[in-house]
């Protein structure tokens, strides 16, 4: 069964998701829902941030995704 990560709505200019921990970067499309998906094969927090450089506060555009199982 394959998991996924909730849809996000991007806007202009474009973003991308970036998990380097899954050597994941999708590149978002710009006004549309973007679906992420992803098999994780360790579980952990990981840090993810904002793949493309994307203007003022780029460098705050970061989560934590936690996997439990
Ligand atoms: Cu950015």
């Amino acid at each position: 069964m394959a998991s996924f990560l909730p849809p996000i709505v991007i806007s202009v200019p474009p973003h991308s998701l970036r998990i380097n921990a899954f050597n994941l970067n999708a590149k978002m499309k710009d006004g549309e829902f973007n679906d992420v998906f992803l098999t994780p094969d360790q579980v952990g927090d990981f840090k993810t941030d904002c793949g493309v450089y994307c203007g003022a506060g780029h460098k705050t555009m970061s989560m934590t995704v936690h996997v439990i199982q």
